[in-house]
């Protein structure tokens, strides 16, 4: 493998200059942090709540999570939220972005049961959020399916889409008065991953490359009726914001012959929902559906496993956005292969990616780090989805915790780099950034082992006191000024 290669190649200088002006956030730049709800809240079964997919995952199968850890506490925001609001404030951040517990406020899925304790809290924390001068920033679903759903069949079932649509109304009613900016979902090219592996992520359903095509449909027309109805009955009021938050992994050729390779990893990755709501087009990628098709028929299956969309639903999920959510950490290098089970989206894609083992790591084996990759994909989306608005919704490094996280620091400071020359000279379109995480969370099937937080929280206190890490303080000092500090120029 020629990793060397790719790297020398990357690190060749661009016409960058170092700049104040470059290195300084345009007016109205959006800077903040970053949780979601599972990962922090606790409360599990707090007043009222109902049980989510998470809930079930870590109870029943304690072995599937690094630590058998749950997420029962977790930084038990639901009681102590106001100690998040303030270390916000601290940083000087203008927006925060959090997730709304499904089931806290719908505790069996519909709409016939609404748990206004559940309506409280998040009441609270917005009223507290704006009392001190910061804009939330909320996600509707961020992973924690209410478990009535799942037993429904989860997102395969077309008809989630309908139950999506009536939660959001809720949401709306109930915050939209206050919350201007929404996101309808966190990840689904990763959530989809649920559906996959018996043994992975909540619901661990093993169906790949059928459960998770399944997914994607129905969240496609879940997001688009969320984007309809809140432009029929709210948006003349409320006058908020929609979008999407999808997952950027940047795919690096190991050679120019692998270009294309890479371009197919993007459509797989990210086209698979951005290329029905960003293009003009409308609908899957054609590569995706050729090869899914194609792929379908060898092995014998008489429809194809890709769920298609009609001409209407096309047209119906066609430009339902106000801005593009990315979360960014890291990159890939990507080269001619098949992996993957039959059947499997892997499979169905046809690239191997692999990781440079030259980039520095963190704590999380699939996040090494790579700044210059963040400038990369953010021209990607700019070029193929013909400059949209873009908001960083996630960035950020991993460790095993410790307030001298001299590496997180180092992340910040050169992925922030990155997407400033991507805003001033290739003039990008990115409107905001929020750093995950703000205090250490649930990291899913990693437990508690992994660090992501820029505050420390000691899981063992009960008290779960937020401590600032050196990187709170140096983003504090970047929120503040609005620019990279001299220090960390090259
Ligand atoms: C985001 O996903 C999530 O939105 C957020 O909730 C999460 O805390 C954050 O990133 C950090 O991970 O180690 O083999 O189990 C980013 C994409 C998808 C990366 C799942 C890690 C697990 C790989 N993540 N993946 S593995």
């Amino acid at each position: 493998m020629k990793f060397q290669t790719v790297c020398f190649v990357i690190i060749v200088k661009t016409g960058f200059a170092a700049g104040q002006d470059n290195l300084a956030f345009p007016d109205g730049f959006l800077l903040g942090a970053a949780t979601a709800s599972y990962q922090i809240e606790g409360g599990w079964d707090a007043d009222g709540k109902g049980v989510n997919i998470w809930d079930t995952l870590t109870h029943e199968h304690p072995v599937f999570v690094d630590d058998a850890y749950t997420g029962d506490v977790a930084d038990d925001s639901y009681h102590l939220y106001m100690e998040d609001v303030k270390q916000l404030k601290n940083m000087g951040a203008q927006v925060y972005r959090f997730s709304i517990s499904w089931a806290r406020i719908l505790p069996e899925g519909h709409d016939t049961i609404i748990n206004t304790r559940g309506i409280d809290y998040y009441n609270r924390l917005i009223n507290t959020l704006l009392d001190n001068g910061i804009e939330p920033i909320v996600s509707i679903y961020h992973w924690d399916l209410p478990q009535r759903l799942q037993d429904l069949g989860g997102w395969p079932n077309i008809v989630l889409a309908i139950y999506t649509e009536n939660y959001a109304r809720v949401l709306f009613k109930n915050f939209g008065d206050r919350v201007k900016l929404w996101i309808t979902f966190n990840e689904p090219r990763i959530f989809m991953g649920g559906y996959t592996s018996d043994t992975g992520m909540a619901p661990s359903i093993n169906t790949p490359g059928i459960g998770d095509y399944l997914t994607s449909r129905t969240v496609l027309i879940a997001h688009a009726n969320i984007y309809h109805m809140y432009e029929r009955e709210f948006k003349q009021q409320q006058k908020g914001k929609i979008g999407i938050t999808l997952t950027g992994f940047w795919c690096e050729p190991l050679t120019p012959d692998f270009t294309e390779r890479c371009e197919r990893y993007q459509q797989f990755q990210l086209g698979l929902y951005a290329h029905p709501i960003f293009t003009g087009h409308g609908d899957y990628p054609s590569v995706v559906i050729e090869r899914v098709d194609n792929n379908s028929k060898v092995e014998g299956f008489t429809t194809s496993r890709l769920p298609k969309l009609t001409s209407e639903e096309v047209n119906y999920i066609k430009g339902t956005y106000d801005f593009f959510g990315i979360n960014f950490y890291t990159a890939q290098v990507g080269l001619n292969g098949v992996v993957g089970g039959i059947p499997s989206r892997e499979r169905d894609m046809g690239t191997i990616v692999l990781q440079d083992p030259n980039w520095p790591v963190s704590a999380s084996s699939w996040l090494r780090v790579v700044p210059w990759a963040f400038r990369k994909q953010l021209n990607w989306i700019a070029k193929e989805y013909v400059n949209p608005p873009i908001c960083v919704t996630e960035n950020g490094f991993s460790d095993y915790g410790g307030l001298n996280d001299t590496n997180r620091v180092l992340y910040y400071t050169e992925y922030m780099k990155e997407m400033l020359k991507a805003i001033h000279i290739d003039g990008v379109n990115v409107c905001g950034y929020t750093a995950w995480s703000l205090i250490d969370n649930f990291e899913w099937l990693h437990g508690y082992t992994e660090r992501f937080g820029v505050y420390a929280v000691n899981f063992d206190d009960p008290g779960r006191p937020r401590i600032p890490k050196e990187s709170a303080k140096v983003l504090t000092e970047i929120f503040n000024t609005r620019k990279i500090p001299e220090r960390f120029l090259d």
